[in-house]
């Protein structure tokens, strides 16, 4: 039989389709963001509280460690708000405590994660949100999500070995 003569098999969708491509295929966009479980949060012993709301929307937890930051990892990781009112605080806060440093992998993960935290001032935030659920204010509010899919790459890379990611 010549190849000609066989009909090339369709490529399987991965999943039923919501919105269908042109062709008829999941348009898929699996991200990987970085998220923090910060110092506020450790210390009410809510880090598996906090995990379940991402475990139940869908979010996989595939690294995860905790840590205490130091002054100078701290200063890099928020480099971007140095001359901001509240550095100063952040810093001091970010270190106070242990934190939980994680890679969450899903569909639109840095999206996704951010609808979960909810807005930046608990008192702002909707309802079921991580931050309404849980933040004390709006400095102490319990987890950090990356805002970009390049924001996550650069933060991942800075607290994991790419051998440490296991999805
Ligand atoms: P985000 O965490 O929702 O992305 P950003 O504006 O990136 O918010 O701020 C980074 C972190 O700095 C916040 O999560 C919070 O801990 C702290 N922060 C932001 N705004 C204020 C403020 O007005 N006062 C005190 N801390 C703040
Ligand atoms: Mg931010």
């Amino acid at each position: 039989m010549t190849r000609q003569g066989l009909r090339k098999p369709p490529i399987p969708p991965i999943r039923p389709l919501p919105f269908p491509d042109i062709q008829g295929f999941a348009i898929m966009a699996i991200e990987h963001t970085f998220s923090i479980i910060k110092p506020d949060a450790t210390r009410r012993n809510l880090t598996g509280k906090i995990n379940a709301v991402f475990e139940e929307a869908g979010l996989r937890i595939v690294a995860q460690k905790r840590i205490h930051m130091s002054p100078a990892q701290a200063e890099s990781f928020y480099g971007v708000h140095r001359e901001r009112p509240f550095f100063k605080d952040l810093v001091s806060f970010m270190i106070s405590g242990p934190v939980v440093v994680q890679v969450l992998e899903g569909e639109n993960a840095v999206a996704r994660n951010r609808e979960l935290m909810g807005a930046t001032n608990p008192a702002n935030a909707a309802p079921g949100t991580i931050r309404k659920l849980f933040a004390e204010n709006i400095e102490a509010n319990s987890v950090h999500g990356s805002d970009s899919a390049e924001n996550a790459a650069i933060e991942i890379a800075y607290f994991f070995a790419g051998s440490e990611i296991v999805g």
